[in-house]
């Protein structure tokens, strides 16, 4: 029996999970995963930044941010040929999905809008699977990038609701929901996660995923990244997150969501082989891989080909099932309890 799908976790139900002994958990959690995904795939998808820094909004992870004082130079909307580029070189390298994110509070209707859409579509007809993220979107906003091609829109909870003031006060966990919903309405496929490490309880970890587990329909992705603390900004000494955390994270995403896919998003450059495969034993089957995210590190693509090599996995092909996995029947093998 596959494990159910449904959207009416309790919190109870997520604590008891997330507090699971965590060599339990991984193998429940790869239980789970055997038993929606092929493991032998892994999703490689490539950030852009197509608009840099400049943000009016006050995210204390955020080096976008224009009220903080980092590195990062503000850079205008890119041009589509510049993002075209890009993307086919993404795609060389092996990405079957490209996510343009924007540092943007929201979507206006103006020229740059109508570019992100050109690059939406010219993406699109690459055969590769397309994910923007650009802040908060309306419902018609989100059926114009969906006619254009778009296949899937970031956009984060971050953290639980009641830990979301003390991160950003310039747009409310409400608002964020909204931009969900839209999504969803207009056909998108919704990828939703957050971050861990910003000083958040474990119960605020939870609280997140109870939100997620329970939307009306599962996010097809949810990206855990560590927070990646960025000089400058208000997280900058927070003290880096274990990867035992990490695994905690993705094991309870997997069983409580089966069908999305697992995002192991920032922070991997500080991650050794082994820890990236307890991630991936634990239900992990997405990664962003390019020696950049948005404005940080990330591995060098050469280092993540030799880990695919390693631990025998392959890229998992665009426009697969379209993101929505059938359960595979598991056999037992005979004498053991071992499900396969
Ligand atoms: N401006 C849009 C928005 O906030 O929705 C899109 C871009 S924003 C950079 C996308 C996501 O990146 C954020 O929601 C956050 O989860 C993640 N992010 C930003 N800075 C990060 C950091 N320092 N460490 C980890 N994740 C980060
Ligand atoms: C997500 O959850 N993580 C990505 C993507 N969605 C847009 C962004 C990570 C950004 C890390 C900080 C940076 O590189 O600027
Ligand atoms: Fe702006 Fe997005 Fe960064 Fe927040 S996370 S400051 S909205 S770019």
């Amino acid at each position: 029996m596959a494990t159910e799908i449904k959207n009416t976790w309790t919190r109870a139900e997520i604590t008891e999970i997330y507090n699971r002994p965590v060599l339990e958990l991984i193998y429940q959690g790869a239980t789970v995963h055997r038993q929606y995904h092929d493991t032998g795939e892994v999703q490689v998808c490539t950030l852009l930044s197509v608009k840099t820094g400049g943000c009016p909004e006050d995210c204390a992870y955020c080096p976008q941010a224009a009220r903080y004082h980092t590195d990062v130079k503000v850079q205008k909307l890119m041009e589509v040929e510049e993002v075209l580029t890009a993307a086919s070189q993404a795609k060389e390298s092996g990405s079957t999905r490209f996510c343009m994110g924007a540092a943007w509070r929201e979507v206006r209707d103006n020229k740059d809008f109508d570019k992100v859409l050109e690059m939406v579509k010219g993406v699109n007809g690459m055969g590769m699977e397309v994910c923007c993220t650009l802040g908060m979107l309306t419902e018609e906003q989100a059926v114009k990038l969906h006619n254009a091609g778009l296949y899937a829109y970031n956009h984060n909870l971050d953290t639980s609701e009641e830990f979301y003031d003390d991160i950003i006060t310039t747009r409310t966990y409400d608002d964020r929901l909204n931009t969900i919903e839209n999504v969803r309405k207009s056909g998108i496929s919704v990828c939703s996660g957050g971050i861990i490490g910003m000083g958040e309880s474990h119960d605020d970890r939870i609280g997140m995923l109870h939100v997620l587990a329970n939307l009306p329909e599962h996010p097809e992705s949810v990206p855990v990244n560590a927070l990646v603390p960025v000089e400058g900004t208000p997280l900058e000494e927070q003290p880096r997150v274990s990867v035992w955390e990490m695994i905690r994270m993705i094991a309870t995403a997997r069983i409580i969501m089966p069908k999305a896919m697992v995002r192991l998003s920032a922070g991997r450059v500080r991650m050794t082989v082994e820890e990236q495969a307890l991630c991936f034993l634990a239900g992990a089957n997405s990664i962003f891989a390019g020696d950049k995210l948005l404005t940080t590190p990330n591995p060098e693509v050469d280092a993540d080909k030799e880990m695919f090599q390693i631990l025998n996995l392959k890229p998992r092909p665009a426009h697969k099932g379209k993101d929505t996995p059938q359960p595979v029947e598991l056999h037992q093998i005979p004498g053991t309890g071992i499900l396969v």
